[in-house]
This record gives structure tokens, sequence and C-alpha cells, in this order.
């Protein structure tokens, strides 16, 4: 077993440090605000003491900012690994590891792909980005926590990734919770439609892969359903929605990006080409 250090107790941080300890791995942590504890965890007086008791410190703090303050409490860095599992941007990636660099340590940038109740259950994934060699010497580690993904050496490889299969998180909970507002509003029941618009949702997705190959060819011609037909059925969706007292701004973007692909001559191409609007 192996000796690793958890900087930052939150409620992810915690599961992290707890999947250590319960794989039986020698645990230390620090947290900012005392009080926070983890059964079976040494508890670092210092982010430096903490950092000098393990050659893996894993970093899961609210932002960056947070980040750089540790490592300005940290002291050198020279032969440890810091793997940063906080949420950022790419460019906030490789400020990191530029900073971890100049104190002398290895870098590892991570995105975690799950609660913190799925760390160290089936179906947790967090991807990894960085120092190659840094990340396979600890493989078996972090693999403690979630299946581990390496993503590349660009250290904003991981966030890049993270970011963007959040992005798809978000936009299909804005449209799961537009579709329960309007069933709700008109007094159908949210429990029954659960599972129907799972289906649906499902059957939608597996047209994922066939989006992905438009794109990459740029043939966006379909006969399945054509920009024109949805720009013409949108507008019931709104209607309806204000109809029912709905605010329809999860809408609203949807529209506007269909709306200017009809005017640039393309109502015949597949919904996909939508991905071209939305480059600047
Ligand atoms: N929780 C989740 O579901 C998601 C899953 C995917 C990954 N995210 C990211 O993980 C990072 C931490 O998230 P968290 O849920 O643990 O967040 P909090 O419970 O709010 O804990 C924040 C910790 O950060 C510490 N902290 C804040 N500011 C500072 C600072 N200036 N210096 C040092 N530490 C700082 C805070 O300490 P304290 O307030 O207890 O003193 C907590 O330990 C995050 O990037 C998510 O986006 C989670």
């Amino acid at each position: 077993m192996s000796s690793v250090t958890v900087i930052g107790l939150g409620l992810m941080g915690k599961a992290l440090a707890g999947a250590f300890v319960g794989a039986g791995h020698r645990t230390t942590v620090w947290n900012r605000t005392p009080g926070k504890n983890v059964a079976g965890a040494q508890h670092a007086e210092s982010v430096a003491a903490a950092v000098g008791a393990a050659d893996l410190v894993v970093a899961c703090l609210v932002n960056n900012d947070a980040v750089h303050q540790v490592l300005a409490q940290a002291g050198s860095l020279a032969g440890k690994v810091l793997v940063n599992l906080t949420n950022g941007t790419p460019s906030q990636a490789r400020e990191v590891a530029a900073s971890v660099a100049e104190l002398g340590g290895r870098y590892v940038d991570g995105g975690i792909m799950a609660v913190p109740q799925m760390i160290a259950g089936p179906g947790a994934l967090v991807l990894y980005s960085g120092s190659q060699e840094a990340f396979a010497e600890h493989r078996a580690t972090l693999e403690t926590l979630a299946e581990a993904r390496f993503m590349g050496a660009d250290a904003g490889a991981a966030a890049l990734y993270d970011l963007a299969l959040l992005s798809g998180m978000y936009g299909m909970f804005g449209g799961i919770y537009h579709a329960f507002a309007m069933v709700r509003a008109a007094g159908g029941d949210v429990r029954e439609f659960a599972p129907m618009l799972t289906a649906w949702l499902s059957a939608m997705m597996a047209a994922t892969p066939e989006a992905a190959e438009e794109i990459v060819s740029g043939e966006y011609a379909t006969e399945v359903s054509a920009l024109a037909m949805n720009q013409l059925a949108l507008p019931n969706f709104i209607d309806a929605s204000k109809e029912l007292g709905l605010r329809p701004d999860v809408l609203l973007p949807i529209q506007r990006l269909i709306d200017r692909a009809v005017e640039a001559g393309h109502g015949g191409d597949s919904l996909t080409r939508l991905v071209e609007m939305i480059k600047e």
C-alpha cells in the first residue's frame, strides 16, 4: 500500500480521502478550516507537513485560486506529484502546472466525472492529463478512486474534456427541468412522466455517434429532421410554455441557433449543423 496526501476536505475531498483509507493507503489530510475529519487518516497541521507526508498529493479545492493559495504554503515540491482534481479551465490547469514545476514537482490535472457518493464505486471516472510518467507511477493508487483515463500530456486536456462532458450534462438537465416544469404546470404527474422522459432521451442519445460522423465529414444534409422544420416547431414549445406560466429561457438559445442556421441557408440540414453556429 502507498502513502497519499489529500488537500481539501470538502464533500469531494472527504470522499477521496475516505476511499484511500478504505483501500488501506496511508492517508494524510489537510483542510484550511480545522474540524473536518476523515476516520483513519492522519491530520497534518500545515500544508507543508501534509505535502511532506507523501510523494502523491491530491488536491480537491473549491477552485484553482485556492490551489494557488495552498501552493504558496507548500514549500518545495521536489520528488512530489500534485494531482489536482479541482474543477477549472484548461488555461488554469496549465497555470497550476507551471507553478508546480517552479516548486520542483510534477503535475497531473484531473477532472472528476462523479459525485462524492460514486467515488470508489461503479461508474465513477476520473480524467487525467499532464505528466504521463507521474500518472503511470501513481495510477494504481489513483484507481482506488475511480476508473482512471489519461487524456494527454497537455495539462489542460483533462479540464477540456471534463468541461465538455459537464456542458452536455447541464444542457441535458436544462431540458429535463423544462420538461418537468411543463408537465407539473399542466397538473400532470411528474413521477409517471419520469420514465417516459428517460426512455425518450435514451432513444435520442443513440444519435450521438452519428452526429460525430456528420461533424467530422461536414455533411449535414438530412432526411430525418431538418432545421427548417424545427424552426417552425420551436414557437409551439415556447408559446405552450408561456401559456402554462413558464419562462422559456431554456429553449430560447436553441431557437436563436436554429434561426441563425436557417438564415444562413442551412434549412435543409440536420440539427447537428448547430455545432457550426456555436462557433464565434
Ligand atoms: N461535489 C461534487 O459533486 C463535484 C463533483 C465533480 C468535481 N467537483 C469539484 O471538486 C472540487 C471540490 O468540490 P467539493 O464538493 O468538495 O466542494 P466543497 O464542499 O465546497 O469544498 C471546497 C473545499 O475547498 C476548500 N477551500 C476553499 N477555499 C480555500 C482556500 N482559499 N484555501 C484552501 N482551501 C480552500 C474548502 O476548505 P474549507 O472551506 O473547509 O476551509 C473545502 O475543503 C470543486 O472544484 C468542484 O467543482 C465536485
